[in-house]
């Protein structure tokens, strides 16, 4: 009989269920019955069967294995017949999806705080994802949400850790638990994706790369990976034993928190490529030597060149691209002839997208891109996918950049970050430009013109769902655009996003500083949402 617990609070206090699922406090996901809330509400909702198949994994970070643990006991009280967990707890976001996706599974728990700081003072996060691979759609979330609201027990067994540092079989009660390599699966997927035999042969002939791991989930992968099955030289990957705390850094792949990289990238000791990954391996940072690349740009370079690898030859259905990413892939989609969809912020989002075929490729402002083979976005795919693109053309990183630029003319692009500012404000700030939004088209701001100004919102084209407030935004007349929308991933107070975007058009200014073309939109974003009078900031946290 499995042991019965009562419970009082919702998991979700103080958080609406946002893009990621449940992100709080280590401290807090440490409150007695806290977890197995939120765990015991995700197995109500999805009711497992007697044959169902849960996969279980994480970034590495403090309180993984505990969470492993107290997962694998209450999958055994709520009558799941196996768990496939990955050796050590670990899993990277994209493996995770892989494995649920090539095992069958039912679903699985992906334990991470993405891109946020690890330990015992810092973020831990749990979310759910459905068969497909991808994070579970609102209408599941919004269940799972309503369920911490009313239950009332949860459902758990009596059983001494299991070893998760051992592959293998073992049994808890009639559960069957299943340690897997959590390499393996994935670095073949990548192979069969990829030429590797054309990366190998750039390499064998002189090209070098660093990629900085970050302390985070993708050593193991990019290690096997990169140094193994590609050969590139043995210290490559830097950074590659995943840490607890993740050495005490922020494990966001951006040019801030991997400034030694950059730097690197911009000496005359720069490798041909840099890349990075986030905490959970599903972002990923792309410099060439001397030449940073925008993930918005990113995500178009990639689109236009995607079909030189193996399995995206002659089957690019569609692109996919979050709101507040710039525009550029829109270019793209529109010269190759193929439709691109513009979805709210979150993975989430692009799940039907892919599972209908409409579209092939996605991507967001926020250094994900992914394809269809899987449901998550992932940081070593699009490194993998530069380096087959780069492998194929014979072009450098900066070279492929500058071509793309003369084709289509290039998208300015920055997002200004301030963090952990008062929710009243913020609030105040949002409900602000929601009031004026009629009163900003005709408006002049320097030499900006708005518009257009609204609302975002979806409807999503295979389900019909409508998610509305999804982000301001204000258009302007030369082509120019920002957005403004708050953080659903934060852990502290609210987090400001303001996406700032102008086009110049192929053969104008190319080489520009980001900084100096977008100076007359960050004085707009000013004086349209009084960001100083409603944050106290005089300047973003973070400017990426
Ligand atoms: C941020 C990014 C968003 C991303 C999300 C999860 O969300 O802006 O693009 O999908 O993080 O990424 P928000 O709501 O804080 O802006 V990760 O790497 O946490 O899975
Ligand atoms: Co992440």
């Amino acid at each position: 009989m499995p042991e019965i617990v009562t419970v009082e609070t919702s998991p979700f206090e103080g958080q609406a269920p946002g893009t990621s699922g449940l992100r709080k406090k280590v401290k807090v996901f440490q409150q007695p019955n806290y977890a197995e809330n939120f765990i015991q509400s995700v197995f109500d909702v999805v009711g497992p069967q007697s044959d169902s198949v849960l996969v279980i994994g994480g970034d590495g970070r403090f309180h993984n294995r505990t969470v492993i643990q107290q997962a694998i006991r209450m999958a055994a009280g709520n009558g799941y017949a196996r768990v496939i967990v990955g050796q050590g707890g670990i899993l990277s976001t994209p493996a995770a999806s892989h494995v649920i996706r090539k095992y069958g599974a039912d679903g699985g728990l992906v334990l991470s705080a993405s891109h946020n700081p690890g330990g015992p003072d810092e973020d831990f996060g749990i979310k759910y994802n459905i068969a497909n691979g991808g994070p579970a759609p609102e209408s599941v979330t919004g269940a799972i949400y309503d369920r911490t609201k009313t239950i009332d027990r949860w459902l758990t067994v009596e059983t001494p850790d299991i070893d998760l540092d051992r592959l293998g079989e073992v049994n808890v009660g009639d559960l069957v638990v299943q340690v897997i390599d959590p390499v393996a699966d994935y670095a073949d997927l990548m192979e069969e994706l990829f030429d590797f035999a054309a990366i190998r042969k750039i390499v064998t002939s002189g090209f070098t790369m660093r990629f900085d791991a970050m302390s985070a989930v993708t050593g193991p992968y990019a290690t096997a990976i990169l140094e193994g099955r590609l050969g590139f030289a043995p210290g490559t990957v830097v950074n590659g034993i995943p840490l607890e705390d993740f050495g005490g850094h922020h494990p966001d792949p951006n040019l801030i928190h991997a400034k030694e990289l950059y730097d690197l990238m911009m000496s005359d000791a720069a490798p041909d490529i840099g890349a990075a990954s986030d905490g959970d391996g599903d972002r990923n940072l792309i410099i060439g030597r001397g030449r940073f690349i925008t993930p918005s740009d990113s995500l178009a370079m990639l689109a236009a060149n995607i079909q030189v690898a193996p399995a995206y030859h002659g089957r690019l259905t569609g692109i996919a691209r979050s709101m507040p990413t710039s525009a550029a892939a829109d270019r793209v989609a529109e010269a190759l002839g193929v439709p691109c969809f513009e979805t709210p912020t979150g993975w989430k989002f692009f799940g039907n997208l892919l599972d209908a075929g409409m579209a092939t490729i996605c991507g967001e402002e926020s250094a994900g891109t992914g394809s269809d083979h899987v449901r998550e976005k992932d940081g070593l795919w699009a490194v993998l996918l530069w380096l087959n693109i780069l492998a194929a053309r014979g072009i450098s990183v900066d070279q492929l950049a500058h071509e793309h630029w003369d084709r289509f003319g290039r998208n300015y692009y920055a997002r200004h970050d301030y963090e952990g500012i008062e929710t009243a404000g913020a609030d105040a700030l949002m409900n602000g430009l929601k009031t004026g939004l009629a009163t900003l088209p005709g408006q002049v701001f320097g030499p900006l013109t708005v518009s257009v100004a609204d609302s975002f919102s979806y409807t999503d084209p295979v389900d019909g769902s409508v998610s509305a407030n999804q982000g301001i935004r204000v258009l302007f007349e030369d082509g120019s655009r920002i957005v403004f929308r708050l953080s659903g991933t934060g852990t502290q107070g609210a987090t400001l996003r303001v996406y700032l975007e102008r086009y110049e058009p192929p053969f104008g200014r190319l080489d520009a500083e980001t900084g100096d073309m977008l100076a007359p939109q960050i004085a707009a974003a000013e004086q349209i949402a009084g960001i100083v009078a409603h944050t106290g900031r005089t300047a973003p946290d973070v400017v990426t």
